[in-house]
């Protein structure tokens, strides 16, 4: 459903905001009352003061305020499979057999359909209470596997969609050289992923400039220990430390057992013992799908600082197994929420997902509650903010995440009417209400992104252009790879 842009819209789309005034706001600390928030013309918070009042001329939120939810992990590309692969094709499928159907729509893509369905799923991922996003980009060359004119294509149309639909972005460009561990060479799927590590570097440089103008921040991702050998993992991260020592670094490390034991095989460890003995895995890592670990892991990972990179619902589609929340938590450990392969794209089914899996493995309640935040939603929020921020590369030393001087102003605004929260007396309530009761109705009122107002009434300025793009993009492309 198509709103038409009113002109106040139109004008807050391109005014930088500067206060919004809450009745409760969920502050890093826990939920705070009459929360006055400013922010600067460059979309940082200036100021975060509770018990305050409602200065004259300031915009009053109609519901509770939250921080904007990071995304620490997509593939922006796999919207356009949304929905397509939930048959069975062959006697008994898995995560390989969804690959292959995945590699069909990688191989095909062009510039043109990337950068709609990218804008179409940034659109989708505003709406739904994300403001910033990793995106883990590993479709580098044209379709015959050659580098464009210009390397940086395809990375250049992500920044695009980010810059259209006004969404935080961490572009994360893929290394990736080869099939499986050992050094076993691409298959014919891989041609666009694969590059150099030279070339990566190079890559890297030609962006940086480019991501800086609009506020991206660049890191790396090494796309699992299967594509990428030794040598050339210890080559990338010496240069990129030479050009950015906080870079953010993000890999795929134990995603499947068959990765386990391929690795086993392969060196006598699993991968993130492996990746611990030979990488120094530190804060600025994000482990992405650190599913299957054993206590020794548990433990020596989550001492490291790097977050996991939890990827609740598409974990599940895939079958890939459920990573122990309770034991990386005892271990100290940190998390964040992504949407990958984004066959949901919705913060709260990320947090619902992820507890109830939890309480599906220890048939308890309420796993992810902590001593000091009994309310579940309002605990996994906070949890998946300071983690999310952490992987994007978007803290600042010493400073917390969400609604804090220095942070990104990035607001999400419950809506106090949405049926499910009618009634309720607290802000605790009306949050877990949207995370474990809107579901696909999303009580998600407004959110500003780096201080722009970007979504009212649960809709994006743009939601009716870039879904249409979106729709085109996609017809197309399936068209292009019908079997
Ligand atoms: C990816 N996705 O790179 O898109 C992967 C699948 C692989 C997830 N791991 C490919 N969910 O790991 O080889
Ligand atoms: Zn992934």
């Amino acid at each position: 459903m198509a709103m038409p842009k009113s002109p106040e819209a139109q004008a807050s789309a391109t005014q930088p905001g500067d206060a919004l005034f809450a009745a409760h706001a969920l502050l890093p600390g826990g939920w705070a009352r009459d929360v006055l928030l400013q922010w600067n013309a460059a979309g940082a918070f200036t100021a975060v003061l509770p018990g305050n009042r409602p200065p004259p001329g300031v915009t009053q939120a109609s519901g509770p305020v939250l921080p904007g939810l990071p995304n620490l992990h997509s593939h922006a590309f796999q919207r356009a499979m949304g929905g397509l692969t939930e048959y069975r094709g062959t006697a008994q499928d898995s995560f390989w057999s969804w690959r292959e159907l995945m590699y069909r729509l990688a191989g095909a893509i062009t510039p043109e359909q990337l950068e709609a369905v990218a804008t179409g799923l940034y659109v989708e991922m505003l709406e739904a209470g994300y403001t910033q996003v990793c995106e883990f980009h590993y479709v580098h060359h044209d379709a015959n596997g050659q580098a464009y004119a210009d390397d940086a294509t395809l990375s250049l149309c992500l920044l695009r969609a980010a810059q259209t639909a006004g969404i935080g972005l961490t572009l994360l460009p893929v290394l990736y050289q080869t099939s499986g561990f050992g050094g076993t060479p691409p298959s014919d799927g891989q041609r666009r992923f694969i590059r150099r590590t030279d070339d990566m570097l190079a890559l890297l440089d030609r962006l940086r400039p480019l991501c800086a103008v609009q506020g991206a921040r660049l890191g790396l991702a090494p796309h699992s220990l299967r594509a990428v050998p030794p040598d050339a993992l210890r080559a990338a991260l010496e240069g990129l430390r030479a050009q950015d020592p906080t870079a953010p670094i993000h890999i795929h490390i134990a995603e499947q057992t068959g990765e386990v034991d391929a690795c086993l095989a392969w060196s006598g460890q699993r991968p993130v013992q492996w990746l611990l003995d030979h990488a120094s895995v530190d804060a600025h890592w994000c482990l992405v799908h650190a599913t299957h670990m054993d206590a020794d892991e548990y433990r020596r990972a989550a001492a490291t600082g790097a977050v996991a990179g939890l990827c609740p619902t598409t974990e599940a589609n895939l079958g890939d197994g459920i990573f122990d929340l309770s034991r990386w938590l005892a271990a100290g450990g940190r998390w964040g929420v992504g949407s990958d392969s984004h066959a949901t794209v919705n913060a709260a089914e990320e947090l619902l997902m992820l507890e109830y899996s939890q309480r599906l493995a220890t048939r308890q309640r309420n796993v992810l509650a902590t001593t000091m935040q009994p309310h579940v939603a309002t605990a996994m929020t906070l949890a998946a903010v300071s983690g999310g921020a952490q992987a994007s590369g978007t803290l600042n030393a010493g400073a917390g995440a969400g609604l804090c001087v220095g942070q990104r102003a990035d607001l999400v605004e419950l809506d106090a009417a949405h049926p499910l929260l009618q009634g309720l007396n607290t802000p605790e309530d009306m949050l877990s209400a949207h995370v474990f009761a809107s579901h696909r109705q999303s009580a998600v009122a407004r959110v500003w992104a780096g201080g722009r107002l970007r979504v009212q009434h649960g809709q994006h300025a743009e939601s009716a252009s870039a879904r249409a793009a979106f729709i085109h993009a996609r017809r197309q492309l399936l068209e292009n790879t019908r079997p």
